[in-house]
């Protein structure tokens, strides 16, 4: 079984963050492991506070994972501070540069851009979004941005759906390309369009509309969370990244249709689904 590795905040109520990272996975028949860079003290009725983990222990998880357990696929989530942003960028050119470009196995990196939450809490302090957008994002094979966070990557503004291909466009463009050449791919969720279709840009530079269905829910807290790691998840299974763009879309609306009421309101259900091949 492969192993898959989420990097990001814990949510005590298991609708976003590492703990429903891990749901996803193992949806996918995959096996989770996680580093958690905050602790946050939630519900779905909102973010209460937040308390970053140290750099240092950060470092040490990835470290102490490495040697036991090396990552089929990364997926990258809350990161809270510009100090752990940088650990995550350290981790990431260590091991690029030492094994994952020299192996056959190509380990995809996904990245969920978790700027504020959905209640609009700070989830990464506002000093370390440069950072995020010039030594993170080269990094990284694909970004899952919502047109919030796109608009702030890109420095285009995201009213409607003709400013989506404009904006990922930018983001493209003004992200480097890694010395092999490859280039970001775009996964741009536009669940606040109607109707909620999202965008692909591929790192070919070919745009593809995946057009959505709103799904009438109460239930939105964690969704950027479950499309990112459901997206990894496939790719790691195989799937080339459109089909795992769709795949992925239609894992979180089904996760949605069969939410869970439970607590005073309703969460996603990762239990049921079990994702075909
Ligand atoms: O959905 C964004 C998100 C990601 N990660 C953690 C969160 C949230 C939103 O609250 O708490 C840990």
């Amino acid at each position: 079984m492969k192993t898959v590795l989420t990097i990001a905040g814990f949510d005590p109520s298991s609708g976003a963050g590492v703990t429903a990272d891990l749901m996803v996975f193992a949806a996918h028949s995959l096996f989770g492991s996680a580093c958690i860079t905050a602790l946050t003290v939630q519900s779905a009725l909102g973010v209460r506070s937040t308390h970053p983990t140290s750099p240092a222990i950060v470092h040490a998880t990835l470290d102490c994972l490495e040697t036991d357990l090396p990552p089929s696929g990364i997926k990258i989530g809350m990161l809270a501070t510009e100090d752990n942003l940088l650990v995550i960028c350290n981790y990431l050119d260590k091991h690029q540069q030492e094994h994952w470009h020299s192996s056959d196995a190509w380990i995809p990196v996904v990245l969920d851009p978790v700027l504020r939450s959905t209640s609009g809490r700070e989830l990464l302090e506002p000093a370390a979004v440069p950072t995020l957008r010039d030594r993170l994002l080269p990094q990284v094979d694909w970004v899952t941005p919502n047109l919030a966070e796109l608009a702030v990557l890109s420095g285009v503004e995201v009213a409607g759906h003709n400013d989506l291909p404009r904006a990922c466009r930018a983001l493209q463009t003004r992200t480097a390309h890694s010395p092999d050449g490859h280039r970001l791919g775009i996964f741009a969720t536009g669940g606040h369009l109607d109707p909620p279709d999202d965008f692909l840009l591929l790192p070919t530079g070919e745009g593809v509309w995946l057009p959505g269905k709103r799904v009438v829910t109460q239930t939105t807290h964690g969704t950027g969370c479950a499309l990112s790691s459901a997206f990894l998840s496939r790719m790691v299974l195989g799937d080339p990244p459109r089909q795992a763009a769709q795949a992925a879309k239609l894992y979180v609306a089904t996760a949605l249709q069969s939410a869970v009421e439970t607590g005073t309101t309703s969460f996603m259900n990762h239990l049921r689904i079990v994702s075909q091949p």
